[in-house]
């Protein structure tokens, strides 16, 4: 194959092959930069993600004595515009999430009403493509949950999520597909390290995509839209960093 891989040759060169691209992602851990990138182009990483992958398989949880000391806080430390501002005075008693796009049932959700939610507990490590990662206790409902009550129509492929920092005047936004969004694992946390969840750390909710980078993992989140295609959000690649410097939208690891 003279050092050229094709998706065919992956696909069939079984578990060695497979097991000898993928072990690449076990250096992020260490330190390395930037995640090992499989293929350029968008499609084929995405693709073959799926393929070498099951992406209903669950991100590795950890033990509590494996909690990283120190959680570094990146990206926005706090939106603080005036409306938010007023939101964390009040300890978000009036702050609502706001489900919408192609649902069935729109939902306008309070705090409390989150708080009261069946959740989850998890501990993960978080990779920001900076190169840091960290190990952190999350806490939340499925946000699965959450779409299910909304009934999200059959039409929708993703999910948008618009937070309420803003980056030259425009919000920061992210977005799943729907797998990822049903991913057990995936949760809206309102709690970390069994706190309340900190303004640097996404008060009062943040996503957990667990088998996604950093990036994905947006806080501060106020609305959550199920949409048929990300054409029309930001400039259309689906989220604000993968708009503004190219960072890929489907960020597997
Ligand atoms: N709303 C919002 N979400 C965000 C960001 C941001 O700037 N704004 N930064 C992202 C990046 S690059 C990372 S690594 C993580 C950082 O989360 P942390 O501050 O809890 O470590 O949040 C992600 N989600
Ligand atoms: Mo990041």
């Amino acid at each position: 194959m003279s050092g050229i891989i094709t998706r065919r040759a992956v696909l069939t060169t079984g578990a060695l092959g497979a097991g000898a691209l993928l072990s690449g992602c076990d250096k992020f851990q260490n330190g390395a930069a930037t995640r090992p990138i499989l293929f350029a182009g968008e499609q084929i990483n995405y693709g073959l993600a799926r393929a070498l992958t099951n992406r209903d398989s669950l991100a590795k949880e950890y033990r509590p004595d494996q909690m990283s000391p120190l959680f570094r806080v990146n990206g926005t430390a706090n939106p603080n515009t005036p409306t938010y501002n007023a939101m964390v005075a009040e300890k978000f008693a009036n702050w609502r999430l706001k489900v919408g796009g192609l649902v069935n049932r729109p939902l306008d959700i309070s705090h409390q009403q989150l708080l009261a939610m069946p959740a989850r507990t998890q501990i993960t490590r978080h990779d920001c493509v900076e190169g840091w990662s960290a190990i952190g206790k999350w806490h939340g409902p499925m946000l699965g949950t959450i779409l299910k009550a909304a009934d999200v129509r059959t039409t929708a492929r993703y999910v948008v999520f618009t937070c309420a920092d803003l980056y030259s005047g425009h919000n920061y936004y992210e977005s799943i597909d729907l797998i990822d969004a049903f991913h057990p694992q995936t949760i809206l946390a309102w709690a970390m390290n069994d706190a309340i969840l900190s303004v640097a750390h996404g008060a009062p909710i943040r996503l957990r995509v667990e088998r996604q980078l950093g990036y994905k993992n947006a806080k501060y989140v106020m609305q959550i839209d199920a949409v048929d295609s990300l054409s029309k959000i930001g400039k259309g690649k689906g989220g604000y960093w993968e708009d503004a410097i190219d960072y890929d939208w489907y960020a597997g690891i």
